[in-house]
């Protein structure tokens, strides 16, 4: 103590990177030695300005969390125990490689959950893995979440990655379709301080439309809220296309098949007001687009978890064209990122290419719909999925038909999980290999990069050093050398394997049509910034990127210039580049590609149902299944709620905070009630993420009905096989 008896300060400041959510705010990370005090947000930092939510301010208790795996595990006699990294690698060696000698390759599939992406670590190192089990079938959250959004691109742009966001510093309306930015922090849209930047936008003058069946949080402070019915925003956007082009609304970017639009949006149009609104509201909509100087239009999982998700995304970027924002600053435009992915063949124009077995579903970018695991699982015959990989992914809470899949997954051969608990998923899993706490990794967003809102350069080193064990890019090249030689490799195996990847990845560098067209690969193996680690790819793709210093070529930044700028380098607004992005042989937008027009049939002959629609929701303490469980974020109320309106409830007898059984074509869930009087009235809510099991190892916070099991296994996008996680069909009714 000192002399004053004031303590002095020994805590020390570093920045890092949150990676829970899209929002990827700079945390300030406040330590005493190796010990992590406590979080709060940069307000240096020129991305997010300060932002932070209560995750982020949770992240220590992630760190300490005692019940994080931090030792590779198998599983003997029907429990976990933890061994050391070479058995756990010869136990993965010789139960995959098991598999793959019974039944081939094609028995194997991986399944990479959403934590992936903000992973630095995994986002490179999982491609490796999927590679050593090639040519098993890859499946990942992306068909739980956006894979609607990246097949409506790909048809639209030729391109699945070009997904616009509005710019929200520049526009005068924004309507937000399905998605609640203010709980969820923007999704596909890295947008930190959603509340800030939409106060900012009305204090210009501007407004804000939200189209949501619940009032929603951001719906709440929205200058125009529309409660449609679930799962039909593709009639509510069909009619407003309609109206636009009726009002003599053309693309004005090189564009074509408006023809064919037009005539397959004429026979829907009759029927537009089963969306919920009325033909005159849907006219004062369009009205407001037109009258806007520059609208934007942005849709989320509302709209892409539904039976027509593809078709609703597709008519939403037809919107953006038709009002001329697409591609124009104000509007929805194309963000750029510091790295870029070496050049390979356009994996983001692949559609159908090949299908599933059982229900012949068509790959999307080359994966699968996760809807259809399960039953790749149980069923018989050549092909049957056998072995498993799951990396930061929990399908048995988040996909449906939830009891399907915790079924199938009891019944492989053998499953690997690459994790950081013990939950619902990973206790199927004959050997786990641990994550590592977020401060112990680097951080870059290579997915979230081309997303933001405004262009931006950053990356975080690690706060604190990991020792005794691989990081996680170094744990999937384990994974992937284990599984491809059938035995644990050994260090310089490891690292020749690592300087392989470095070296392939400068090859297409420098055999495609970047900065480093035609460059010795050589000069540039040796002029990488960091000696090792995946550092070495991030400085390569940093460098060949949109602001990188081309190894010497011009003037930009490295790596070591973004690692030296802890709160970020600005690379300014948004910027039109359509033509970058736009991979149709013809530099076109196609606003008529078949598989759209096709599914404008469906449309037509979709039938309506006038029950009760589930849907979810999400809340700000909590993160998909799993972040919950420490005890800042499970402290309050109880989440795991279903949301009724009061119509509905009297109508049913029902009364508030009363126990409810919820039934659907797939499963009944037992759940608490809580009445409200906003919104859809036929619309309920339940989250997901919550869990059933009764044993000991999980945490009270995460207890509480599993919405999944609801959502049958063929509730689905007709085109892109993505669950239809919302609008599900249900009764409620009293218990007993
Ligand atoms: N009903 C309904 N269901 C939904 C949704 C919905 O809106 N409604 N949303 C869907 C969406 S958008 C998504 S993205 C999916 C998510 O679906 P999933 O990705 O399958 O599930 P998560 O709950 O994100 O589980 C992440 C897993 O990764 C682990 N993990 C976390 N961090 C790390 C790490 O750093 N390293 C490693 N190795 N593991 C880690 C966690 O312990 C957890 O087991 O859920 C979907 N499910
Ligand atoms: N706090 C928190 N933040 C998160 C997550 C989390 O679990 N918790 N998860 C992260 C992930 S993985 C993702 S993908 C994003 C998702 O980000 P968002 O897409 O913003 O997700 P939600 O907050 O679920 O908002 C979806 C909204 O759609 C509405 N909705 C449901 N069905 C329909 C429909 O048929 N039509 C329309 N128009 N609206 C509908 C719901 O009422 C809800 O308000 O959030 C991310 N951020
Ligand atoms: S909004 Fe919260 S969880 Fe998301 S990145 Fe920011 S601090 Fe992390
Ligand atoms: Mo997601």
């Amino acid at each position: 103590m000192g002399s004053l008896g004031i303590v002095p300060d020994m805590s020390e400041r570093r920045f890092r990177i949150c990676p829970i959510c899209e929002a990827a705010c700079n945390l300030e990370v406040k330590l005493e030695g190796e010990h992590i005090i406590a979080t709060t947000g940069d307000a240096a930092d020129t991305f997010s300005g300060g932002h932070v939510c209560p995750k982020g301010l949770a992240l220590p208790e992630l760190h300490d969390d005692p019940a994080r795996i931090r030792a590779p595990l198998v599983k003997r006699g029907g429990a976990h125990v933890a061994v050391s990294w070479d058995e756990a690698y010869a136990a993965i060696a010789a139960g995959l490689g098991g598999v793959r000698e019974r039944h081939g390759n094609a028995a194997l599939a991986v399944y990479m959950g959403n934590p992936t992406v903000h992973n630095f670590g995994l986002t490179l190192g999982f491609s490796e893995v999927v590679k050593a089990l090639s040519p098993g079938q890859f499946y990942s959250a992306g068909s739980i979440d956006q894979l609607p959004k990246n097949l409506a691109s790909m048809l639209m742009f030729g391109n699945g990655n070009a997904v616009p966001v509005p710019d929200i510093e520049r526009t005068d309306c924004l309507v937000v379709i399905g998605a609640n930015p203010i709980v969820s922090n923007g999704s596909l849209w890295v947008v930190p301080g959603f509340r800030r930047k939409l106060a900012a936008l009305k204090a210009r003058g501007g407004q804000m439309v939200v189209v949501d069946p619940r009032r929603s949080e951001t719906a709440g402070v929205a200058d125009l809220h529309l409660a449609v019915r679930p799962g039909t925003d593709a009639w509510l956007l069909a009619g407003l296309c309609a109206r636009l082009i009726e009002r003599g609304r053309r693309p004005e970017l090189p564009a074509r098949g408006i023809e064919l639009l037009t005539d397959a949006l004429a026979t829907v149009r009759s029927a537009e007001t089963r969306c919920g609104l009325s033909a005159g509201t849907i006219d004062a909509l369009a009205d407001r687009l037109m009258a806007a100087r520059r609208p934007a239009v942005y849709g989320r999982v509302g709209t892409t978890l539904t039976r027509f998700g593809t078709l609703t995304s597709f008519l939403i970027e037809c919107v953006n064209v038709l009002t001329g924002s697409l591609d124009r600053a104000g509007g929805a435009l194309f963000p750029e990122q510091a790295y870029v992915a070496p050049p390979r063949r356009r994996v983001a124009q692949t559609f159908g290419r090949f299908t599933s077995r059982v229900r012949g579903y068509p790959e999307v970018m080359g994966e699968l719909p996760v809807a259809g695991l399960a039953e790749e699982i149980e069923t018989e015959g050549t092909g049957q999925i056998r072995g498993l990989v799951t990396i930061a992914g929990n399908p048995a809470v988040s996909t449906p038909d939830s009891d399907g899949m915790a079924r199938a997954l009891g019944q492989l051969e053998f499953m690997v999980s690459a994790d950081i608990y013990l939950n619902e998923t990973t206790r199927h899993a004959d050997v786990i290999l641990p994550g590592t706490s977020p401060f112990n990794d680097s951080h870059y967003d290579q997915f979230l990069g081309s997303m933001g809102y405004r262009n931006n350069a950053r990356y975080s080193p690690p706060v604190l050093p990991l020792r005794d064990r691989p990081d996680e890019w170094r744990m999937m090249l384990g994974m992937a050398v284990a599984i491809r030689e059938g035995r644990p490799g050994a260090p310089e195996e490891l690292d020749a394997f690592e300087d392989e990847v470095v070296v392939a990845a400068i090859a297409r560098h420098v055999g495609g049509d970047g900065v480093l067209r035609g460059r010795d690969p050589h000069e540039i193996f040796q002029a990488i910034g960091p000696a090792c680690g995946m550092e070495r790819l991030l400085d390569l793709g940093v460098r060949a990127g949109p602001w990188g210093d081309g190894f010497g070529s011009r003037e930009g930044i490295t790596l070591e210039d973004m690692a030296t700028s802890p709160h970020g380098i600005d690379q300014g607004p948004l910027r039109p580049r359509l033509a970058e992005v736009v991979f149709n042989e013809d530099g076109e937008i196609n606003l008529g590609p078949d598989a759209i027009i096709q599914d404008i049939e469906r449309l037509r002959q979709e039938g309506t149902s006038d029950g009760l629609l589930l849907i979810g929701r999400r809340n700000i303490q909590t993160n998909n299944s799993w972040l919950h469980n420490l005890p800042a974020l499970g402290a309050g109320p109880r989440r795991a709620i279903l949301e009724m309106h009061v119509a509905a409830a009297n109508a049913r007898g029902i009364a508030d905070g009363e126990e409810v059984c919820v039934a659907s074509g797939a499963a009944e869930v037992r759940a608490t009630v809580r009445l409200h009087a906003e919104g859809d009235p036929d619309t309920v809510v339940l989250p997901h993420g919550f869990s059933e099991l009764s044993d000991a190892s999980q945490p009270e916070q995460r207890r509480g009905p599993n919405s999944n099991r609801l959502a049958p296994a063929d509730h689905i996008d007709g085109l892109s096989g993505t669950a239809a996680l919302n609008a599900i069909p249900v009764e409620v009714t009293r218990l007993g």
